[in-house]
């Protein structure tokens, strides 16, 4: 064998720093080890010439096992924040894991003698604020897309007869967990919770406690990296805790609303632990009477149904009961509130009752600091904007939020549509994908399914291209959806407009540009009369056209597969300037007429089932006066004018049972760089980046007021 150069570097690693020919570990369980093993072997001839130098320079790293089932309701437990200020070292190369010399990162630092290599460091020089994305906390890595590894100390006392868990509410986009130099677990997929049992590498005393942070995305990644409108934040952007239960707890249960008229309470509490089975569970509901007991089966699963006279969640009374769980070794009280949700022929009850969506569409990012949100301050200015609007649900876009948004969504009455990050083209074909979509669907439904906000899970937003491959991965994360969630909650998604329903709408701009006195240049009038005759058909077609309805039809195999439909539509924004690259009209002509066939539009589907416009909007930059004058694109007046006429225009299709105007605020996105407009934010939004009310924020407010009769 011939060694030399790095080669030979790394062959003195191996002879320093542990038994020639160690053992192979594990594929993924200690990747540092695993080099150690190879460059042995590679000395004493093993790998022959196989070896590889680039085994200097960091490389993949392996997936380490998965972390635990989740437990819901950290806060309703005994835990301690681990929030605060976390030491950094930032990676691009990913040397972290294996280390220069086998040092990996994740190695708790041993006596020094001054004489040492290392080439890192954790220590108070470089830090970054726990929760928090790291782009806008340091502007070296505004755009930073790849490794962080983060450090911190906790102390802890073990006790007998405890588990401990490491407890993230999400860490983007992918976790990899090494506590006291043990690699643990790994967690695949941002905004969603994820927890570790720590209790066999935990120690008394200090604890050091590393997590890799890799906010890579690709095309096989869900969100991918270029298919989606917003910014993908890096880190570990929510709460961590250390949470402390009983060698037997109840890691997951489900209280709901079973039957509205007998107020029937059907609910299941599932233990995790050595004693799990046989076991007495205790569930009191204090102020609505109830103490009731079950034991669980050989699974550790108990199940019960009550009832009780309760009164109902609703917007106007967000009401929520302590409920409590006892399973003799820990008391659990979790906040639940009491509705049942439905969809009948093309109406929506709550409460058995037809209810119409007054909503808005939001990203999980503060209006109070730049950045993601991560506390209950943040959730209260955004859901606070919304109750200003006289909005009684959120659509939550376009992957789940954090915790406290939910809590406060469930105090404050706001009704949720709570979704995954599946936007637009996704590897539909790749069963590594479908794995991570399925997980995302578990984690999200494991935290959240108590919360009475929550009224729809949806599963993907303007999902595309309409293939088989989209369909049947659609279809399993459906069916897992409904399979985690007991209470039936429907199962939404946005979809969006394709080729057929852009045909009717440019067929009737055609029509009315055909007739409009405005447009007079006889070779435009005569190029107008060829698309009609040849879109249309004859006069009398013509005519129907004209001052027929503008029926947009949806079709979509996934509507049958939903039970709710959710549309997002761009009428008064994008369709006009897409329009018009087809039309021998300006994009001014196009966009007028638009306006004002948009009272004509009805938007029906296949399958008889309510529609929620999921979005709609227009671009503003708050305070922005054109050159061109008042009314022109981007300015506020323009805005409001589009939302004037879509809230026409939506009050006329009777499938359409609510609306969740695209956006509140104005978000951060790599997809809008247009200067002086833009600066990298999407300008949908109703207000500001920091809360300043556009105009169009006070047509939408007055249209929800005069629609809740207020
Ligand atoms: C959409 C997407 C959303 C975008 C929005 C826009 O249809 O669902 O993610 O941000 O349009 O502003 O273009």
């Amino acid at each position: 064998m011939k060694i030399t150069g790095h080669c030979l570097l790394t062959a003195l690693l191996a002879l320093a720093s542990g038994p020639l020919l160690a053992a192979q570990p594990t594929p993924g369980e200690d990747a540092a080890a695993a080099q150690k093993a190879r460059v042995a072997s590679m000395l004493t001839g093993e790998e022959g010439e196989k070896h590889d130098v680039s085994e200097l320079f960091g490389g993949l790293v392996q997936d380490l096992p998965s972390p635990d089932p989740l437990m819901t309701n950290v806060d309703g437990r005994a835990h301690q924040t681990l929030n605060g200020a976390w030491n950094v070292v930032v990676d691009e190369h990913s040397m972290g894991a294996k280390g220069l010399f086998g040092t990996a990162y994740y190695t708790p630092p041993e006596p020094q003698t001054g004489m040492e290599l290392v080439e890192f460091s954790f220590d108070p020089r470089r830090q970054l604020e726990v929760p928090g994305d790291w782009n806008t906390q340091d502007e070296r890595l505004y755009r930073y897309r790849d490794i962080v590894w983060y450090q911190r100390d906790f102390d802890l006392q073990k006790a007998a007869g405890k588990r401990y868990y490491l407890h993230f509410d999400g860490v983007n986009y992918k976790a990899h967990v090494y506590l006291n130099g043990k690699p643990l677990a790994t967690h695949r997929g941002g905004y969603t919770a994820f927890n570790v049992d720590v209790t066999d590498a935990a120690k008394d005393g200090s604890n050091y406690l590393v997590v890799r942070v890799d906010a890579y995305l690709d095309d096989s990644t869900i969100p991918t990296k270029r298919t989606s409108d917003f910014f993908k934040y890096g880190g570990i952007i929510r709460d961590v805790d250390l949470v402390t239960v009983p060698a037997t707890y109840a890691r997951q249960y489900q209280f709901y609303l079973a039957d509205l008229a007998s107020g029937r309470v059907d609910g299941w509490v599932q233990l995790d632990g050595p004693q799990a089975a046989n076991r007495e569970i205790k569930v009191d509901i204090d102020e609505a009477g109830v103490h009731t007991s079950a034991r669980t089966d050989a699974n550790g699963r108990a199940t019960f149904s009550f009832t009780a006279k309760l009164d109902l969640w609703s917007p106007e009374h967000p009401r929520l009961y302590d409920v409590a769980v006892s399973d003799g070794d820990e008391q659990v009280v979790d906040r639940i509130g009491f509705r049942t949700i439905a969809i009948e022929g093309k109406q929506i009850l709550l409460n058995g009752k037809p209810v119409y969506l007054r909503g808005v569409a939001l990203h999980d990012e503060s209006i109070l600091k730049p950045g993601m949100a991560n506390d209950r301050a943040d959730a209260e200015a955004s859901l606070g904007l919304a109750r200003e609007l006289n909005a009684n649900y959120v659509r939550l876009a376009h992957y789940p939020h954090n915790e406290h948004t939910l809590r406060v969504a469930d105090e404050l009455g706001l009704m949720v549509w709570s979704e995954i990050p599946i936007v637009s083209l996704i590897d539909w074909a790749n069963p590594d994908t479908l794995q991570q979509a399925l997980g995302m669907v578990r984690d999200n439904i494991d935290r959240d399914r108590n919360r009475a906000s929550i009224v729809f899970w949806s599963v993907s937003n303007e999902s595309m291209p309409q293939s088989p491959e989209r369909l049947a991965f659609l279809t399993q994360l459906a069916e897992q959806a409904r399979s985690l969630d007991e209470s039936a909650r429907p199962i939404a998604s946005a979809l969006v407009g394709d080729p057929a329903e852009f045909k009717e709408i440019l067929k009737r701009l055609v029509a009315e540009l055909l007739f409009d006195p405005q447009v007079t240049d006889p070779k435009v009038k005569q190029q107008l009369a060829g698309m009609a005759k040849k879109m249309i058909g004859d006069d009398d077609a013509v005519q129907k056209v004209l001052h027929g309805e503008l029926e947009v039809m949806l079709r979509d195999p996934l509507g049958e597969v939903v039970d709710l439909i959710g549309y997002n539509e761009y009428f008064g924004w994008y369709y006009s300037a897409g329009l018009s690259r087809v039309l021998p009209v300006d994009e001014a002509t196009t966009r007028r007429t638009m306006l004002n066939i948009m009272k004509d539009v009805r938007f029906r589907n296949a399958f008889g089932k309510p529609i929620v416009i999921s979005e709609f909007g227009a671009g503003a930059k708050k305070g922005f006066v054109s050159e061109h004058g008042p009314g022109a694109i981007w300015s506020e007046e323009y805005q409001a004018k589009v939302y004037e006429k879509q809230l026409d225009m939506l009050g006329r299709s009777d499938f359409v049972q609510g609306i969740s105007p695209w956006v509140l605020k104005d978000f951060r996105s790599a997809m809008r760089p247009l200067n002086g407009i833009q600066e990298l934010y999407n300008r949908k939004g109703l207000v500001s980046e920091t809360g300043e009310r556009k105009q169009a924020f006070f047509v939408l407010r007055d249209f929800y007021a005069q629609k809740s009769g207020k």
